[in-house]
């Protein structure tokens, strides 16, 4: 038989309610212990929870929700206590007194999602519904939930489906009066597929960084006034800040939220050849972080007097930050300003001890952010495993288009690229597989 699990649906510490969930088969019997007879199914009933003992626990708000018709498919039961941690704890002890165990994270779902009550890229959703900490994601989130990616998967499949009917059909009756040319007809089947799957994948990037958040690097060399930038932007004395050239080694990521969006913000080692071996260590982190983040602000030291070289790290798409306009400009700032506009980039002059200056910073930030990440459409697929399924199939069906004359070899391809589709929603799912999703869940969800 099933364990019937137990779990706090509410984060831990004290709180005006606690909420606490079991599912399973013995929920019922749990409950009955507990609290006397079941309520009437969905709805609130106030009751005294006592213990083995016959001590009372708690008052307690008590919900039952009959299997089927329930989160996880299975028989369910809420009982909202008093949120303080000795509650919590006389519940747990009776709970586990009558057999029942403690949940592992994502359990509930987990069961939910065996049961067929939610697909696996729903399950996902859920897990960032949770994270969610701005509105993009959230707004992300809740579309997955929604069963958005599921529900494309469905229609990619029966497209799949008729052009492998097609191709079959051409292979079994090569001689009767299947039409010659069927396997050319699932072309455009194909091609539309290939078509709807490329848009996916192109946004796949969109919905990651909506989840992880944009990544911004400062860089530039020393003494240019990056740490003195992120914490005049963070709004706190994030970095340390000294006129010592070669102060900061060590990359410091400050989330923020820009216009909806979780942004990362790092500053880091300034760029130069150093026989320090600590520093040499922070420039080669600094270089790392910078090749992949998703914005870099170039920022230049305008009052040096030496020359500026943009790092090799910089795209055309970046920006350029002329720092210390308070003071006189130095040759640094005409070498800057002719480097930056060879790269198609038009420089920002400011002084990063300016608090309007900075404020216009934040809002050309905030446009980029703006520029990359918001679009007609939520991005439908949203995390690394979705994008490794949907190049695979991708990728099969490609190859199916060029084998025209090698029909068996062809629908082969086709077929594995509907397998690679199943396993976005779950349909086919190796256990380590779900075993990472749902390892990611908190407890009690
Ligand atoms: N006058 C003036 N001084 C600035 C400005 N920005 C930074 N500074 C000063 O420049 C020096 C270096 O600033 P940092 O922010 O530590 O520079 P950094 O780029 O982080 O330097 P490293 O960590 O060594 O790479 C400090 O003395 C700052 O006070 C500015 O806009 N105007
Ligand atoms: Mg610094």
């Amino acid at each position: 038989m099933t364990d019937t699990i137990f779990a706090p649906a509410t984060a831990a510490g004290r709180a005006a309610v606690g909420v606490v969930r079991l599912s399973g088969p013995r929920a019922g019997r749990a409950v009955e212990t507990l609290a006397g007879a079941l309520p009437a199914p969905r709805m609130a009933s106030l009751r005294t929870l006592k213990g083995a003992d016959g001590e009372a626990i708690d008052q307690a708000l008590v919900l039952w929700f009959e299997g089927p018709a329930s989160y996880t498919g299975e028989d369910c039961a809420e009982f909202h206590v008093h949120g303080g941690p000795a509650v919590m704890a006389g519940l747990f002890e009776a709970l586990a007194g009558l057999g029942l165990r403690l949940a592992e994270p994502g359990e509930f779902t987990r069961r939910a999602f065996e049961n067929g009550k939610l697909d696996l890229a729903q399950a996902e959703g859920v897990a960032d519904l949770i994270e969610a900490e701005t509105d993009a994601q959230r707004r992300q989130a809740l579309d997955q939930v929604g069963g958005a990616l599921g529900q494309a998967q469905a229609r990619w499949r029966d497209a799949l489906i008729e052009a492998l009917a097609m191709f079959e059909a051409a292979v079994d009756f090569p001689d009767e009066e299947v039409p010659a040319d069927v396997a050319a007809r699932a072309q455009p089947v194909l091609s539309g597929l290939i078509g709807e799957l490329e848009h996916a994948l192109a946004q796949v990037r969109r919905g990651e960084r909506v989840r992880e958040g944009f990544k911004i690097a400062l860089v530039g060399a020393p003494n240019a006034g990056k740490s003195t930038i992120l914490n005049a932007l963070a709004g706190r004395e994030a970095a340390i800040v000294t006129a010592t050239a070669g102060t900061t080694r060590d990359i410091i990521e400050v989330p923020m939220r820009l216009a909806g969006y979780k942004v990362l913000l790092a500053d880091m080692a300034g760029l130069r050849e150093t026989h320090d071996e600590i520093e040499a260590e922070g420039v080669r982190r600094a270089k790392a972080w910078a090749g992949q983040a998703d914005l870099r602000i170039w920022v230049v030291d305008g009052a040096s007097e030496g020359t500026a070289l943009p790092p090799a790290e910089l795209h055309p798409h970046d920006l350029c930050v002329i720092n210390k306009a308070d003071l006189r400009s130095g040759a640094e700032t005409g070498h800057a300003l002719v480097e930056a506009r060879s790269l198609g980039i038009n420089p920002i002059r400011i002084s990063a001890l300016k608090v309007g200056d900075v404020a216009a910073l934040g809002e050309a930030l905030e446009q980029r952010v703006v520029d990359a990440l918001s679009g007609a459409e939520p991005p439908m697929a949203t995390r690394l495993r979705h994008r490794e399924l949907l190049s695979e199939a991708l990728e099969r069906l490609r190859r199916a288009t060029e084998l025209q004359d090698e029909l068996e070899l062809a629908a082969e391809d086709v077929r594995l690229a509907g397998r690679a589709l199943d396993r976005i929603t779950g349909r086919i799912h190796p256990e380590d597989v779900l075993d990472r999703v749902f390892s990611s869940f908190c407890i009690g969800k």
